[in-house]
């Protein structure tokens, strides 16, 4: 039985809609989870929703219902929003299933049988909104108010003061550990520049962390301790583990090869969650990765300014390929960026409208034109044809996706897309085929097999990040189905189930205004 490639995103908060900030890691997700899946490889992608603590208690009081209701409900449209944008996720899981609420409690009482969670007395500051704790001097007094803000530059809400007994773990413990850690495994802190400043942040030593709340009554009770709840954060790390906890799923899974977050849930990811794991005895995860934020109009999304782009308002206008495209080819993954419906139209109309689908179309039309629709032969296998050469571009892409690196692999498809639209151009076989030469004839026709068997190659690559172009695009160029996994070797020789002709069809990207 060989091991999946397991990938995570992080569960997500449902004290609100879905947005595009969620949509982003889920389907950068998805694109890599379909990628490995098209290589033949076994995966397992794992996304959710978290759904206890203080945050989500008094939304569902704001919202007057049951917090379990309210679950049920804001869990459902985060489901069903993926299920809109193509996002085949091989497993769902919430906070509250029992499932994960038992593994937590199990997990809980083995740290304290290890000595790795111990009782004590909390005096400090806590930031609903986050769910995190402060310190009084990681958050001092504001000179203006008086009052405790969120140190988080981005958040800045009052804090709670917080003075209760209960449970830390011993995090100070790990501070080595992780450190040696880090040094032996150059891969798993990724992208470089902010594994750099977790180094920096652990170098400067670990204090144990608080992990329960007297008082907080939605979340998983601590076992043996009604009265207190499992801190909501070391109760969600511990879905990554709670999702494949079955003797066989777990031999299958773990580790976990990826787990996407963004940036400001890094701390987490790549400090608590390992020393969680260092404490179980568990391998940790091979990779950590942070992406950046996308802020909107210039502006960070927030309830207060109500800018939160619903990714189903993008969908409606533009399509569920093109802004998965937009998402991934916009911004570096890695690095920040600006969402605009302006940014949006422009790559739309740029990319996809004119350098995709316009190719598309220009060489169908010109193969039922002058070729009665029929397809050119397939490569020969003597040759170095061009589609070989073009299919040999496979190895830089494979390492750009293997690296997380998805704008790095578009650019080099779209660099493909222009050198195809440039032959096109330059030979202008419109005119060869209306020629009395037939050697002229005989070029064009030499082009459009050029062409289309190129396509094919780009349709194979592009399938991950567009599904439902690449379905469309296949059965213009004449195939009615690739098979799962799929080398581009195999596209050439002809693997899939082909129908022999061209089908024109309607435009893929409609110009938009
Ligand atoms: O933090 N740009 O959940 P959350 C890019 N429940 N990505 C964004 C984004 C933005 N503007 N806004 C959100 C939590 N995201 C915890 C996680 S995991 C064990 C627990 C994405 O609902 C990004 O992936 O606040 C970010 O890390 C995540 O949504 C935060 O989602």
């Amino acid at each position: 039985m060989s091991k999946t490639f397991y990938l995570t995103t992080p569960i997500y908060y449902i004290n609100a809609a879905p947005h595009i900030g969620h949509a982003y890691t889920t389907v950068a997700a998805d694109v890599l989870a379909r990628w490995k899946r098209g290589r033949g490889e076994p995966v397992h992608f794992l996304t959710g929703t978290d759904e206890h603590g203080l945050k989500i208690e008094q939304a569902a009081a704001q919202s007057r219902q049951p917090p379990q209701r309210y679950a049920d409900e804001i869990s459902a449209q985060f489901r069903a929003l993926w299920t809109h944008l193509d996002v085949r996720h091989d497993d769902f899981i919430r906070t509250t299933e029992p499932r994960h609420v038992g593994k937590v409690q199990e997990v809980f009482r083995a740290l304290i049988d290890s000595g790795d969670v111990y009782k004590g007395h909390y005096s400090g500051y806590y930031c609903v909104s986050d769910e995190t704790f402060w310190t009084p001097t990681e958050a001092p007094p504001d000179h203006k108010t008086g009052k405790r803000l969120c140190p988080n530059p981005d958040c800045r809400r009052e804090l709670q003061l917080v003075e209760e007994d209960n449970w830390f773990f011993r995090l100070s413990r790990y501070q080595r550990p992780l450190l040696e850690h880090y040094a032996k495994n150059p891969g798993f802190l990724a992208p470089e520049h902010r594994g750099r400043e977790i180094l920096a942040f652990v170098k400067e030593g670990l204090k144990d962390l608080s992990v329960s709340r007297a008082n907080v009554k939605w979340g998983v009770p601590v076992p043996g301790e009604p009265g207190q709840t499992v801190y909501v954060w070391f109760d969600a790390l511990l879905n990554y583990l709670s999702a494949v906890a079955g003797k066989e799923a777990f031999e299958r899974s773990w580790p976990p090869d990826v787990h996407i977050v963004g940036k400001e849930i890094y701390r987490f990811h790549a400090v608590i969650w390992p020393a969680m794991l260092m404490a179980l005895r568990l391998p940790l995860p091979k990779k950590v990765f942070a992406h950046g934020w996308w802020t909107v109009d210039g502006q960070k999304m927030s309830k207060s300014k109500g800018n939160f782009v619903d990714p189903r308002e993008i969908t409606r206008e533009f399509g569920v390929d093109a802004f998965r495209f937009f998402l991934l080819r916009e911004m570096p993954f890695g690095n920040d960026g600006d969402f605009s419906r302006a940014s949006l139209l422009k790559r739309y109309n740029a990319d996809l409208a004119n350098d995709f689908g316009n190719l598309l179309s220009r060489v169908v039309t010109l193969i039922d034109n002058n070729m009665n629709g029929e397809l050119p032969s397939r490569p020969d296998s003597e040759s170095d044809s061009y589609p070989k050469q073009v299919a040999r571009k496979t190895e830089a892409i494979a390492e750009r996706m293997e690296a997380l690196d998805f704008s790095g692999a578009l650019g080099i498809i779209w660099g493909v897309i222009g050198e195809l639209n440039e032959r096109v151009n330059s030979q202008a076989p419109w005119k060869l085929f209306k020629s009395a030469d037939p050697a002229q004839v005989e070029q064009a026709r030499r082009l459009m097999f050029e062409l289309i068997w190129s396509l094919r190659i780009v349709t194979h690559w592009i399938e991950p990040f567009m599904p439902q172009t690449a379905a469309k695009m296949l059965a213009q160029i004449g195939v009615r189905q690739f098979p799962d996994a799929l080398t581009p070797e195999q596209v050439l020789a002809g693997a899939e189930k082909g129908m022999g002709r061209i089908h024109k069809g309607p435009p893929l990207f409609p110009r938009k205004a």
